[in-house]
């Protein structure tokens, strides 16, 4: 009993010391190291609206939780509308994004519309300027995170 004890009692201090030693050597990298993955893994989709027609470029994004997407606008008037895949034309509801009309003479300009991905359901979205023609019908539609 005694024995056992002192056995425990004098590998305590050793373990400690251990633990005292490895600590201030980790402390830094352990606290850094989720930050610099998340920086790392989270990234910046670019998608051009209109910037070679009445369409997205590109129509299909994947994008991982934590990503930005950012919209840039090209000439004429173009918009970011988010939609459903049954009512591809239709905004999905009446708090579902919307960026605007963007109307834009010139490139490069400053108009950029950005949404943050918080899950990787389906996002459809579409172009609801419809003068002088319907930009969706003409097939200004597009998807992140496709089924
Ligand atoms: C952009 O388009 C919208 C919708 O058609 C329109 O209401 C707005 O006046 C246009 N903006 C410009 C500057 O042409
Ligand atoms: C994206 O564009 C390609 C080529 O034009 C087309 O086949 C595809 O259906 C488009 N996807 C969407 C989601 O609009
Ligand atoms: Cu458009």
């Amino acid at each position: 009993m005694l024995v056992s004890t002192s056995l425990l009692l004098g590998a305590l201090p050793f373990t400690l010391a251990v633990a005292q030693y490895g600590s201030p050597k980790d402390a830094p990298s352990s606290s850094a190291t989720p930050t610099a993955t998340a920086l790392a893994s989270s990234s910046t989709h670019t998608i051009e609206v209109g910037k070679s027609g009445l369409s997205f470029e590109p129509n299909t994004t994947t994008a991982a939780v934590g990503d930005t997407i950012v919209f840039d606008f090209y000439p004429q008037n173009h918009s970011v509308t988010q939609s459903s895949f049954e009512k591809p034309c239709e905004p999905l509801s009446s708090t579902s994004f919307f960026s605007g009309f963007m109307a834009t003479s010139s490139k490069p300009d400053t108009k950029t519309f950005t949404i943050a991905i918080e899950n990787t359901d389906p996002i459809w979205f579409y172009c609801s300027q419809n003068s002088p023609v319907d930009h969706c019908k003409a097939g200004m539609v597009g998807v992140i995170n496709p089924p």
